[in-house]
């Protein structure tokens, strides 16, 4: 366990620093050496910020890195498997997914472009850095023209996910219902190592990982077409979380485009933007006053509120009435827990403090939410978001999550995400 020895700011701070030299495998950086022993695609976007805090070098090149395992046709992996390690189940041989680099055949929250724009907006834009961003900036756009060709089938605007980790958050509860129809009778016996160095009840079920791995299988079987799979998968869910992150990462590779002078690309991107914002309504759950995922295959909302929902102030979306109702919603929350922004509703049923995605809090969407709320002129909120995830990492460490009740560390600990956000954002 990371030990902090003082209050002190400053040791914090170098702990950060020394977490991320740890984990730095050269030229990227692992989430957590043991649990997670490969590059993870927004996990690496957040480390990015990270090291901007004391090597902007090293911040570009842990971008750079990630999109050279991007594939021909724009799609960038949620894992890049630079080395082999079998401390991590599912290994590269289980997707079969590409050769060089191996990686997975699934993505991640887009949230790269808006790292870029932030790594070029707070430093120099000196001759050096606006090279390297004008060399993302194509490969970027590349990917989110995949999103758009790929994962929009119905055309409403909205960012279909066609597997559990695609959202980033595994086992939130939103996903029990539209994973309960994957057929797991193919599944063969597997040995999980998650497991073997955390412990279960943190982590997600059985049945969970059988879904999770009956949907690799389909992928497979399919050699990782992405239009079948994002057509005929068997789980397709409009993610509120990636939808409200490409929604805003398309504002912010409008900036660079427009920074970089490039005409017809901001007429596409702009186009993108317009549908989404007039898309994302069919989120919006008037019952349950928030935005909720949807299950695409028989059109259900999910009806429940993640940290996720509180991302359309990120977006930009949502009319004077959805954010009251929001608000609304944050104020009710805070009176049932000790430290923000859990990743589920407290007062839902699912709600599982300890468990993962199912009620911890994550630094990396507290700091999306907070952000969001502050370009939103809700300060006093956003402050408070910082202000907790600050207390939870003096007082507990850098966790991957943390308990919203008791504040006790949850997952892994010297974990990469955790000490950038500190650095960048709440320390
Ligand atoms: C599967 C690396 C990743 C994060 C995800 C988080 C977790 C992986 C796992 O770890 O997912 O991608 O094996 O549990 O849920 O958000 O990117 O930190």
């Amino acid at each position: 366990m990371m030990h902090i020895p003082s209050k002190d700011t400053q040791i914090i701070d170098d702990s950060a620093r020394a977490i991320l030299k740890t984990n730095d495998r050269g030229g990227y950086t692992v989430p957590n050496g043991r649990v997670y022993p490969f590059q993870w695609n927004w996990d690496s976007a957040f480390v990015a910020l990270g090291f901007a805090n004391f090597n902007r070098d090293r911040a570009w090149l842990e971008i750079e890195t990630l999109f050279a395992a991007q594939w021909d046709d724009g799609f960038l992996p949620h894992i890049v498997f630079w080395q082999d390690d079998s401390g991590y189940f599912p290994g590269a041989s289980v997707w079969d997914a590409h050769e060089n680099p191996a990686t997975s055949g699934i993505t991640q929250p887009p949230i790269a472009a808006s790292m870029v724009r932030w790594l070029w907006d707070s430093g120099p834009k000196s001759e050096r850095e606006t090279k390297r961003m004008a060399a993302l900036y194509p490969k970027v756009l590349k990917w989110h023209r995949w999103f758009a060709r790929y994962r929009d089938p119905e055309g409403r605007g909205l960012v279909v996910a066609t597997h559990p980790w695609e959202t980033g958050r595994d086992n939130s509860p939103e996903w029990d219902q539209p994973a309960s129809r994957v057929d797991i009778s193919g599944i063969g016996p597997y040995e999980r190592r998650d497991t073997s160095h955390l412990e279960p009840h943190v982590r997600p079920t059985k049945l969970d990982y059988d879904r999770y791995l009956a949907i690799v299988q389909f992928g497979r079987e399919h050699c990782w077409d992405h239009d079948i799979i994002a057509r005929t998968g068997p789980f397709r869910v409009a993610d509120v979380g990636m939808t409200m992150i490409l929604l805003r990462a398309n504002r912010d590779l409008l900036a660079l485009a427009e920074a970089l002078g490039r005409r017809q690309d901001s007429a596409e991107i702009k186009a993108w933007i317009e549908k989404s914002r007039a898309g994302i309504d069919w989120l919006w759950n008037d019952e349950t006053g928030a935005f909720c995922s949807r299950d695409l295959i028989d059109g259900r909302s999910s009806a429940m509120i993640t940290s996720a929902s509180f991302l359309s102030f990120y977006a930009g979306v949502g009319t004077e009435k959805q954010r009251q109702s929001l608000i609304a919603h944050l104020d009710r929350i805070e009176r049932k827990i000790n430290w923000m922004l859990p990743s589920l509703d407290p007062d839902h049923e699912a709600f599982d403090p300890m468990r993962y995605w199912r009620g911890p809090c994550w630094a990396v969407v507290t700091f999306l939410v907070a952000r969001g709320l502050l370009d939103e002129g809700e300060s006093a909120w956003a402050e408070r978001l910082r202000h907790d995830t600050a207390a939870l990492i003096r007082d507990t460490g850098f966790y991957e999550a943390f308990c919203p009740i008791s504040g006790r560390g949850t997952g892994g600990d010297q974990f990469s995400w955790t000490a950038a956000m500190w650095l960048f954002w709440a320390g």
